[in-house]
């Protein structure tokens, strides 16, 4: 049982090692919400919400979720008796609509605290089996394609699994081409679009279907299901939705119309775990293929996509990167490595999210806090 009598929200800046550019939007100096959850039995976990500054990926930013989690979500599980984190996401999802990445940062700290209580790790309270998750890289777009080749070189060099390199138009076909062509035709490729182009691009994209791509991500608006019908019908090469799957009905939506192929799974994106594992599961009953995305998280998000990738239909490589890909320092130990193999190791060895959480470096880094108590 979970008694939350306290929550604490931060901010807190960490600028990224170079910046990441994808079609809709730059991030340099990452503006990160974590929250610490304080049961009444004294056991306390971080969070993490995927939110930055822009809403350019989804319609939420840190200033909608801030106030979102003060005034609505937080007090709905302050002082409330919650037999199990899976009636958690029901409880928030009450009468507030959206702010699914506000909603998931608590969601997921009371899976990780009830894991925290159970003595479990977390990929195991969830239901996980990996040991260790293939690990894909997720190149943003860069000035031309001379240096996306290097970038993708030095990462099947570094043991990466899979290259998923950003597209937009004037940065497609000839820049993937280039890719394949220099990394031959072994590579795992794939493209993502983040919504830049529309069915009028339909014939063009298909041009990408000669490159041999795994996917090609969400190339159309960021809330459309049917328009991707229409063209994955026009398609071989098989499309995975990432922004316009917000819940589990989005997935099923998905599979009825044959909109996609594969799913890409990001927790925060769709209000946490209890609705990422109903997704998974309808996947995996329907013979659909998901992997874990990533938000250029911290290393406190990481390990909940890490545990979350440990269940069994998490097929392909997930966007996770090493702490060192990102930051010159992260705010847990042991930080996030990969192997040369391009595995990430599941922790197992602990309860709770399984890494360690460095608040000296969080305090120096902290812009705000605030506290929100049970009444
Ligand atoms: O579309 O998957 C995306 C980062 C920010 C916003 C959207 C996306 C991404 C990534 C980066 O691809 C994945 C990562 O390395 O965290
Ligand atoms: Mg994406």
């Amino acid at each position: 049982m979970i008694r939350l009598d306290r929550i604490v929200l931060r901010e807190i800046r960490l600028p990224l090692r170079e910046p990441f550019r994808i079609s809709s939007g730059e991030w340099r100096d990452r503006r990160i919400l974590l929250c610490e959850l304080f049961d009444a039995d004294g056991a306390s976990v971080w969070s993490e919400s995927v939110v930055d500054d822009a809403p350019n990926y989804s319609p939420e930013t840190i200033d909608t979720a801030w106030p979102t989690l003060v005034r609505f979500l937080a007090p709905r599980l302050l002082g409330r008796a919650i037999e199990a984190p899976g009636e958690v996401h029901g409880i928030l999802a009450e009468d507030v609509r959206g702010h699914n990445m506000a909603k998931a940062a608590v969601e997921m700290g009371c899976w990780a605290l009830a894991a925290t209580k159970q003595g479990l790790p977390l990929a195991r309270l969830l239901g996980g089996t990996r040991k260790e998750i293939a690990t894909g890289i997720s190149l943003g777009i860069q000035k031309d394609p001379e240096t996306l080749i290097e970038k993708a070189r030095a990462a099947v060099e570094l043991g990466y699994k899979k290259v998923k390199i950003k597209i937009g138009p004037g940065r497609d076909v000839e820049w993937v081409t280039a890719v394949r062509r220099a990394l031959g035709s072994g590579a795992h490729l794939m493209a993502d679009a983040n919504n830049a182009y529309t069915l009028d691009d339909a014939d063009h994209l298909a041009k990408l279907d000669d490159l041999g791509l795994m996917m090609i991500e969400q190339p159309l608006a960021h809330d459309d299901i049917i328009h991707h019908a229409t063209l994955q019908a026009r398609l071989r090469t098989p499309l995975c939705l990432d922004e316009s799957i917000t819940s589990l009905e989005r997935a099923q939506e998905m599979e009825s119309l044959r909109a996609g192929r594969i799913i890409n799974i990001k927790p925060g994106r769709v209000g946490g775990f209890a609705q990422s594992l109903a997704i998974h599961d309808f996947c995996e009953e329907k013979g659909i293929p998901v992997w874990c995305g990533g938000m250029l998280e911290s290393g406190i998000g990481r390990a909940y996509n890490v545990a979350l990738a440990s269940l069994s239909n998490f097929t392909l490589p997930g966007d996770l990167s090493p702490s060192a890909r990102y930051w010159t320092q992260d705010v847990v130990t042991p930080e996030w490595t990969m192997d040369r193999d391009g595995m990430v190791r599941v922790p197992l060895d602990s309860p709770g999210i399984g890494v360690e959480v460095d608040r000296d470096r969080i305090d120096a880094l902290t812009v705000r806090t605030e506290e929100v108590r049970a009444r």
